[in-house]
């Protein structure tokens, strides 16, 4: 990997975070075995019963504050400081080890766990603590229109304007720890490849978008996204 790129775009999903001790959403024991997505992630779930998607999510919220970045977040702050290009991070991942990493242009395509939404007034803010139907937005004051500001299945992505940007313009697309079957998010590496990108995927198996990917390494990302980013720092100090 002797190429020196200017635009990297990095997507993570949740197995970016299994090294952290989070749960990812699909494996055997994933978070949604306990609980049927119809009932948790969708958009007619919470109009149906907001408080049961309410307590889901308040039941998460304190696993995730105490969780800690791993070596692969790290790796991409290093990323970040030493390498010669734009580096952004489209995530998936509603928690926040990127940010607790120090990782910067991290875009939150599904949202935050810490981040209510006010369905009245559009008002987002942040909270680590329990939320229920009947509590009121700090800003318009009016009662049970918040919601988890997280991007339930049947609602549409955020930044999708700088998303669709940032895929057009990158040379290097870097897929980590997603198992590519939730869209548009598993689409990005064909726009990315499409534009020209070099495309590379870091899992721990094949998975279903294997098809667009120049080049697969297998492993766990605490090891092969540090090993991966060594490589191109490696590269951009030989051309120095
Ligand atoms: C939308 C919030 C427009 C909840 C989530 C075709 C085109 C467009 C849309 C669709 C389409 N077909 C169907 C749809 C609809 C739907 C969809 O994609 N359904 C799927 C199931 C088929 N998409 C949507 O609804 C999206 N919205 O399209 O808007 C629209 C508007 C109206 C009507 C229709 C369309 C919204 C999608 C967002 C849903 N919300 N999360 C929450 O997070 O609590 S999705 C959820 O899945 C999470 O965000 C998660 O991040 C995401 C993807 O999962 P992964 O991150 O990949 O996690 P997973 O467990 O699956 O995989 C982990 C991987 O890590 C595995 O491969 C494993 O091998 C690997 N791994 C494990 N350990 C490690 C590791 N790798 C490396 N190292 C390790 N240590």
């Amino acid at each position: 990997m002797d190429k020196i790129y200017k635009n990297i775009v990095i997507l993570t999903g949740a197995g970016i975070s299994a090294e952290s001790g989070l749960s990812t959403f699909r494996s055997a024991d994933g978070l949604w075995n306990n609980h049927r997505v119809e009932d948790v992630a969708t958009i007619e779930a919470f109009e149906r019963n907001p408080d049961y998607v309410h307590d889901f999510y308040n039941q998460m919220r304190p696993e995730l504050f105490a969780a800690k970045p791993n070596a692969a977040h790290l790796a991409i702050s290093e990323l970040q400081q030493k390498y010669p290009a734009e580096v952004n991070i489209i995530t998936q991942n509603v928690d926040t080890l990127h940010e607790k990493a120090g990782n910067k242009n991290v875009w939150h395509i599904h949202g935050q766990i810490n981040q209510i939404v006010c369905l009245n007034c559009g008002n987002v803010f942040e909270t680590w603590g329990d939320i229920c139907s009947e509590d009121e937005c700090p800003q318009c004051k009016i009662r049970g229109m918040l919601k988890p500001n997280i991007v339930f299945f049947g609602e549409n992505l955020l930044y999708m304007n700088k998303v669709d940007v940032l895929l057009e313009k990158c040379d290097l697309f870097i897929s980590v720890g997603t198992s590519g079957v939730v869209y548009p998010a598993a689409g990005f590496v064909q726009i990315a490849k499409y534009a020209g990108a070099d495309t590379i995927e870091l899992n721990m198996e094949e998975t279903s978008n294997n098809y667009f990917f120049d080049r697969h390494i297998f492993g766990p990302a605490g090891t092969t996204l540090p090993q991966l980013i060594n490589e191109l720092l490696l590269a951009s100090k030989n051309k120095v």
